[in-house]
């Protein structure tokens, strides 16, 4: 059985991905594990300016730390009238360990007053697997929308309450975790991790 750790401490990601792998056929099966496991693995400074230096060191760095295969997810909003901010500073736009709800608060009031269609956004997922001996392969996923004028829903995390998805009209916090894993950025990139992962089976 193939054993994975998620190089995150973040729940909403994780149950993401658990969710997500549950739905992929992986020969032989694949066991999950996360951060949460490995309290000694200290918190990785994401000092990286895109989501593909990020993601290859969280999960470079973890792969290391454990002697296990990371996988790594580095994700975030980019918003069109904010020239792509917040970007890869999405967790952390309204200071260091801001919550969800004073992200959510600045990024409306930047918005405010603009119309729907100059709200265009879209989510990026990057995801890195490394091996211990330091191997890494890159994968990317992304999901275009429009930020609504008001939080909208209670599912999911970090920006969807204001992510409206394409075709839906409604956010992924309203839509709930079954559609948002049929369209979002992480389901794309992770079906494209699971079909790196069956080409590279033989080799674990
Ligand atoms: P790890 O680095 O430990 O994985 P993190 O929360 O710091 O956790 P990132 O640096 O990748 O993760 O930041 C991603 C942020 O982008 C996340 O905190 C959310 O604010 C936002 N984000 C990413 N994917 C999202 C999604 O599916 N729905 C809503 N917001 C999302």
């Amino acid at each position: 059985m193939l054993r994975l750790v998620l190089a995150t401490r973040n729940q909403g990601k994780i149950e993401e991905i658990r969710a997500l792998l549950k739905g992929e056929e992986i020969r032989g099966g694949v066991e999950i594990h996360s951060l949460k496991d490995y309290p000694h693995v200290p918190e990785i400074v994401e000092d990286g300016t895109t989501f593909s230096e990020n993601a290859r060191k969280k999960a470079l760095t973890v792969a290391q730390l454990t002697g296990q295969i990371a996988v790594a997810d580095d994700s975030g909003l980019e918003v069109e009238a904010l020239g792509g901010a917040p970007g890869v500073y999405s967790a952390r736009f309204a200071g260091e360990g801001a919550p969800d709800s004073a992200n959510i608060k600045k990024l409306l009031e930047l918005l405010r007053d603009l119309p729907p269609e100059k709200r265009g956004a879209r989510f990026v997922c990057v995801m890195a697997l490394a091996t211990p001996d330091g191997e890494v392969s890159l994968v990317e996923g992304e999901c275009h929308g429009v930020i609504a004028m008001e939080e909208q829903g209670k599912a999911g995390f970090g920006y969807d309450p204001v992510f409206i998805a394409p075709g839906y009209g409604e956010t992924f916090a309203e839509l709930g975790s079954e559609v948002k894993n049929k369209i979002s950025h992480r389901a794309c990139a992770l079906s494209k991790l699971c079909r790196l992962l069956e080409s590279l089976a033989p080799l674990f």
